[in-house]
């Protein structure tokens, strides 16, 4: 399976992918965990590139082809060859972000946004779990955390912006999403409906 977590800043992603990594271990089941950006060793250096404050990037368009890159080499070096050798793939942002955070909150042309996306090449994922909370939560648990990157730091209403357009792709891609609303809600709780989910899954495979 091809599992990927998606949502705004802190919306408890990195906390629910290691809860099902324990899990998984308890299933006796072999698999990888991975990011983007950062998951192979050309992608560690761009998400420095993508993520610092005090990074040279200034064009919208040069911050999206790093992320397609980082998301070809992704691809080619540890998803693909998990796959192949039956490992369960379990990834901390994926195509989803892309459209959620350059398409709107960048506000890239929506068209160009999904030809960036299937000129990856990339693998559609079997599962996607959405943890969708406000931005403020998000960010106010983020900031409790660490020092804001460049996203960030970016202002509300482009964070705002992300979460619909996050809703916008889960609507549209339905068969393989599955909202989390998770604005209150403990870790467990959020990981009991993953857990369900998964499971459902399986079943039917
Ligand atoms: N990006 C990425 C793009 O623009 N385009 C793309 O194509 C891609 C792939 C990556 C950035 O790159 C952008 C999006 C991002 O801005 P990142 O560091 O990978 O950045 O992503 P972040 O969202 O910034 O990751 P975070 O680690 O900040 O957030 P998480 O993983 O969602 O949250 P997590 O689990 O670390 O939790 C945050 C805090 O909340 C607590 C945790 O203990 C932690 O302190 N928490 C809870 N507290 C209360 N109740 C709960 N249920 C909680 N769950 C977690």
């Amino acid at each position: 399976m091809f599992i990927t977590f998606e949502g705004i800043e802190g919306s408890g992603k990195s906390t629910q992918r290691k809860r099902l990594l324990q899990w998984l271990d308890q299933q006796n089941i072999s698999y990888i965990s991975t990011r983007e950006p950062g998951g192979t060793g050309v992608g560690h250096v761009l998400r420095d590139l993508l993520l610092s404050n005090t990074s040279s990037i200034v064009s919208n368009r040069t911050e999206l082809f790093l992320f397609a890159a980082d998301r070809c080499e992704h691809l080619a070096q540890v998803i693909r060859p998990a796959l192949a050798r039956g490992d369960w793939v379990i990834c901390d942002r994926y195509v989803d972000s892309t459209y959620a955070y350059q398409c709107g909150g960048r506000e890239h042309n929506e068209q160009d946004i999904l030809d960036i996306i299937r000129l990856t090449n990339a693998i559609e994922p079997d599962l996607t779990f959405l943890l969708d909370m406000s931005p403020e939560e998000g960010l106010r648990r983020a900031k409790a955390r660490a020092d804001l990157d460049r996203f960030e730091n970016e202002q509300l209403s482009f964070h705002q912006r992300v979460r619909e357009a996050y809703l916008k792709t889960a609507t549209k891609h339905h068969h393989r999403f599955s909202i989390i609303p998770s604005d209150g809600q403990s870790v467990d709780a959020i990981f009991d409906m993953i857990v369900t989910k998964i499971n459902e899954r399986r079943q039917m495979a």
